[in-house]
């Protein structure tokens, strides 16, 4: 972290703590407006003290000047620990949740007591923090929300999250005059199920005008630092993003170089240095001579390479792949055909069986599976044998009314702890697909689980089984469980194993993908969705699948309407 934004920060912390304290309001602003220039200065602030210059930021005063001299000099401000001294040390914690400021903390904190966390958290699931002045349901929600933004921070974010997030920054970079080819680099573009920061990449003369609107764009709330070839911001919701601006000249190689991983960089580097030659984000050299740099080809070319995709570029055996020729073609999201895994209003999905039919018509698919939950389920309202006909009935009714896609009958059917299946085999056997799940005892010994599994996978009806690991990222650890033995059976089957889109789940992960397209089982990427736009998540669900090297004989639901229903049977032995 830079001291500008070190120090505006504790400046901030000071006028929250004044602010509890009731103190005086100018000398509160006073606080608030130097965090503010201090952050905004495009220099360091240890080159101004080095030339005593300190008074000549605005807002900045003899006082506050020598404050800053001694943090840089001692990595402390003695008034500040001081005040920090004078109120409670969970209440100074509380001031770092948005959506609460220290007027209302400070009321919390003499009518209702409130000095921490714990406190609050009590407080906000009660009536009682209603009767404070300003306090509706709309402020207690948005004090959670904050809640659990504070509790999150410092985590890296979901791919599903930072992904729209970034093509948003992208369009407005793109509208900025003077830049070109603006695309997002970093552990985004190699699509990793979470990101730590968002890395952008734009080609451009103009440099510092670039930097300077892109830190004036609007959901930026600091600056970190302004340059001419680089600028860094945070956002709003505490999301980093670093751009670079590049020349034409050298955009392949910042974007090879950008995109990582370091590790991938570093193996280049080495081929490079064997065939004298020198690779770095302005090109590639022999000598002094520049052979290339404007496209990313072209400097895996001087290394008689071909272009690695990103997702693959996390030196695990993938260059070795390319010397040898043997790159995987990988999957693509226009190879998928149609998706197998989505809930409709039957269960616990939010709009009809047609409302999603027809939004999978919209992106082009072939076929769905429509696979409300079985009665296990019960937060899920899983369908008791009685309303699955009734709905199968629906769906009869439906592919002869809608054309242009076949909606198979489907179930996502509960994995109960013994491994049998939630609805009996004379009815698993009515419906066209049988994906299968772990819903409950997520704490299972790893024996017990995987003996789980593999008898459900050994149900004759049951076509694949989905997220497989029951992972949330952030939220829920894989269960344990053998996947190598799951990998076995499936295998010996000949039954797919999922990869979930959903932006949490990406399950199984790439490390499990890889695994399975080696051995050469079958997967399904599927979105889970239960909402018409959460089938745009496929996208997800097949990054996944390509950073562990799958390709599009590996996916099922790669195949078209009539393969898929030729395999639907052959699992089956029909
Ligand atoms: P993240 O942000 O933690 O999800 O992961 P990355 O991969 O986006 O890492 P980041 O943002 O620190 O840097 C972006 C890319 O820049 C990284 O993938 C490779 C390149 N890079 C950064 N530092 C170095 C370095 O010291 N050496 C090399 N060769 N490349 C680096
Ligand atoms: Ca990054
Ligand atoms: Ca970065
Ligand atoms: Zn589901």
């Amino acid at each position: 972290m830079s001291k500008n934004r070190e120090i505006g920060d504790i400046f901030d912390t000071m006028a929250d703590i004044l602010d509890l304290l009731e103190d005086n309001p100018f000398r509160i602003r006073a606080y608030r407006n130097a965090a503010r220039n201090i952050r905004e200065l495009t220099v360091n602030i240890e080159d101004i003290v080095n030339r005593d210059e300190l008074t000549k930021i605005p807002g900045i005063g003899k006082d506050l000047g020598d404050k800053i001299s001694e943090f840089i000099q001692t990595g402390k401000i003695n008034d500040y620990d001081k005040l920090k001294k004078k109120v409670p040390e969970g209440l100074v914690e509380l001031l770092g949740i948005q959506g609460l400021g220290p007027k209302t903390l400070s009321k919390l904190n003499k009518e209702l007591g409130i000095k921490n966390l714990d406190d609050l958290e009590r407080a906000l699931e009660g009536k009682k923090i209603l009767t404070i002045h300003g306090m509706g349901e709309k402020k207690v929600e948005d004090i959670k929300r904050g809640i659990e933004l504070l509790k999150h921070s410092g985590e890296r974010m979901p791919l599903g999250i930072a992904l729209p997030l970034a093509e948003e920054i992208i369009f407005e970079i793109s509208k900025i005059p003077g830049t070109e080819g603006t695309i997002a680099a970093g552990s985004l573009r190699r699509m990793r199920e979470t990101v730590g920061d968002i890395d952008i990449l734009t080609m451009a003369k103009n440099g510092e005008e670039i930097i300077k609107a892109f830190t004036n764009l609007s959901p930026v709330k600091e600056v970190l630092a302004a340059g001419d070839t680089k600028g860094s911001v945070i956002l709003e919701n505490g999301t980093q993003i670093d751009l670079r601006v590049v020349e034409q000249e050298s955009y392949g190689a910042a974007l090879l170089y950008f995109t990582g991983s370091k590790a991938h960089n570093i193996k280049l580097r080495t081929i490079a240095l064997e065939k004298g030659l020198k690779i770095n984000e302005y090109g590639a050299f022999r000598d002094k001579e520049k052979i290339a740099g404007k496209k990313e080809e072209e400097i895996y070319k001087t290394l008689e390479l071909p272009w690695i995709p990103p997702e693959i570029r996390e030196d695990k055996g993938e260059i070795e792949a390319a010397l040898d020729s043997r790159l995987p073609n990988l999957i693509e999201l226009e190879d998928i055909r149609g998706d197998l895994h989505m809930h409709s209003k039957w269960s616990d999905g939010k709009v009809t069986i047609e409302e999603m039919a027809q939004k999978a018509k919209g992106l082009g698919y072939e076929y769905i599976a429509m696979t409300d939950h079985s009665p296990s389920s019960r937060i899920a309202r899983g369908l008791s044998v009685e309303r699955l006909y009734e709905k199968k009935k629906e769906v009869e009714e439906l592919n002869k009314k809608i054309k242009g896609i076949k909606i198979f009958m489907g179930s996502e059917v509960d994995i109960k702890s013994d491994g049998s299946l939630d609805y009996p085999d004379e009815v698993l056997k009515d419906l066209d697909i049988v994906i299968a799940s772990v819903h409950s005892g997520f704490k299972m010994d790893r024996e017990s689980m995987t003996r789980r599994i593999v008898k459900a996978l050994q149900n004759p009806f049951v076509h694949a089984l989905v997220h497989p690991t029951g992972r949330l990222i952030g939220e829920r650890e894989a269960f344990e469980v053998d996947m190598d033995e799951v990998i076995k059976t499936a295998k010996s089957l000949g039954k797919a194993l999922e990869v979930n889109s959903y932006y949490l789940r990406l399950d199984l992960n790439d490390i499990n993908v890889r695994k399975v397209t080696q051995v050469g089982v079958k997967l399904v990427i599927s979105t889970d969705a239960h909402l018409p736009d959460q089938l745009g998540m496929m996208r997800l669900g097949v990054s996944t699948a390509r950073r562990g090297w799958a390709e599009k004989k590996d996916v099922v639901n790669a195949m078209d309407l009539k393969g898929l229903s030729k395999w639907l049977k052959e699992v089956r032995k029909e």
